[in-house]
């Protein structure tokens, strides 16, 4: 009875490996300052795997998450995860989140999560650090040249990079550090970054023919892309 069951948990979890193509996972997010809508109550699961297994078999097209807690074996099925729902709580457990995925080259890898869609620069830097990440640091050539397989499909996109402090001295997000001058050459539009009298385009985007940057009006309602830090 139960090798029947681990069975077709076995193949349930597979059937998800191949559908969702293999680098799709479910990565653990620590800390996180938001959480999932509860798609319905949770039930008692007898591992993580198989937890996000019934989530997927259950809410197929809306499963995103789960939460699990490793000593009452309570399984949670979730789906996006938004700043108007709660974190989870210590009954609920961990949070697991499907979004972000590896992409790499020869000369850069990277950890992120494409979402697409209409919200503003400071919507997507909230929905990052719901999961605790943050905006995409595009700040070499080598992750600019892996673009191409994150932006799908291809679509106006906020990157981590703002000159709302002082105007013309765009900084990366999460960190402190200056744009480059020779990959701010190579990577914007030309004729960009805009710095005339208008002080109103103060955060950078992906444009969709190209993928070369443009500053917008922060307030513009697009994609984005979020980025952790590559582990596991
Ligand atoms: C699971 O739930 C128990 C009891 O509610 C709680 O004490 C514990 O911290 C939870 N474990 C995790 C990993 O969240
Ligand atoms: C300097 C800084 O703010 N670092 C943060 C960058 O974002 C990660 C989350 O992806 C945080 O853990 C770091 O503390």
């Amino acid at each position: 009875m139960n090798l029947l069951l681990d069975y077709a948990i076995f193949l349930e979890v597979f059937f998800i490996a191949l559908t969702n193509g293999s680098s799709a996972r479910f990565d653990k997010i620590t800390r996180p300052s938001c959480g999932p809508t509860r798609l319905s109550p949770g039930w008692v699961d007898k591992s993580k795997l198989s937890c996000a297994a019934r989530c997927k078999a259950r809410h197929p097209t809306v499963c995103r998450s789960f939460m699990y807690n490793k000593t009452t074996k309570l399984c949670t099925p979730g789906g996006d995860i938004n700043s108007a729902y709660p974190s989870p709580s210590t009954v609920e457990g961990d949070l697991y989140y499907q979004g972000f995925k590896v992409v790499s080259s020869v000369q850069a890898t990277v950890n992120v999560a494409f979402f697409y869609g209409t919200y503003s620069y400071a919507d997507s830097e909230t929905n990052c650090e719901c999961l605790n990440s943050h905006l995409f640091v595009m700040d070499t050539w080598n992750k600019w040249s892996l673009l191409d397989d994150i932006v799908r499909p291809r679509s106006y996109t906020w990157i981590g990079l703002d000159d709302r402090t002082v105007e013309g001295k765009f900084v990366w997000a999460n960190t402190s550090r200056f744009i480059d001058p020779i990959l701010k050459q190579l990577i914007f539009q030309a004729g960009q970054p805009y710095s005339g009298n208008s002080d109103a385009q103060d955060c950078v985007a992906v444009t969709d023919i190209l993928l070369q940057l443009d500053d917008i009006e922060c307030g513009k309602r697009m994609s984005h892309i979020c980025e952790r830090p590559t582990y596991q």
